[in-house]
């Protein structure tokens, strides 16, 4: 590794495949470190992240970075050549960190929410499923927001680091996208659009457990 490495702090079928993505895109140098989910792991990684949550980056100067929209936006910024997100502090950025920002509150949160229902009750088991059910209305809710704004991407015709952070999002949909092909089809042709870029098609086959 060399000091202008990042290094990104992974797990397979989980929150690091879009900023992996996004250092594709830009072409930065980076290596991946995978991050298992035994206890042992799990515990050790707490000196990364504290949370213990997928994904974190470390950046070239060491500094360590978590929160998924976080590490996207601080990429963006860092490397504004590769014309991932609108110049900071115009009209089209507030539009980008809304979505950025709407992404990680509304539509991970429900997300996390459905995969980890238990742990969002002191009562019974049997909560988790109102739970669950409420979570997926929610993320339906905040997906067909985000649907409707599509032209092709979240931001109109540039594509930005919004467009794999809503890719990755989307691709969790419980059932599988094809689930939303007839009701959401704007967010089935962005996923399409998406899976055929290089970045994504490389990230993909890295976070894909074999
Ligand atoms: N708000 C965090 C959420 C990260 C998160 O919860 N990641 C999941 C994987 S997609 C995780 O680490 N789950 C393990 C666990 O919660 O035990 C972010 O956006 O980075």
């Amino acid at each position: 590794m060399t000091r202008a490495d990042y290094t990104l702090y992974a797990r397979h079928n989980a929150g690091s495949l879009a900023p992996q993505i996004v250092l594709e895109e830009i072409g930065a140098p980076y290596q991946l470190a995978w991050i298992g989910s035994s206890p042992a792991e799990v515990e050790s990684y707490r000196r990364i992240n504290p949370n213990a949550k997928i994904p974190a980056l470390m950046l070239p100067d060491g500094t360590t970075v978590y929160e998924s929209a976080a590490i996207l936006i601080h990429l963006t910024d860092a490397h504004p050549a590769a014309g991932l997100a609108p110049a900071a502090g115009s009209a089209r950025h507030a539009l980008f960190l809304q979505w950025m920002v709407s992404l990680s509150a509304n539509v991970y949160e429900a997300l996390l929410r459905y995969y980890y229902a238990d742990r969002y009750s002191t009562g019974a088991a049997s909560a988790a499923d109102g739970i669950q059910a409420q979570a997926l209305k929610d993320y339906d809710r905040h997906l067909e927001l985000v649907h409707d704004s599509l032209r092709p991407y979240v931001l109109g015709a540039d594509f930005t680091a919004a467009d794999p952070y809503l890719y990755m999002l989307a691709s969790w949909y419980p059932g599988g996208m094809a689930a939303f092909q007839t009701r959401l089809p704007r967010l089935a042709r962005h996923a399409e659009l998406v899976r055929a870029r290089p970045a994504t098609r490389k990230a993909e086959e890295d976070h894909t457990e074999r």
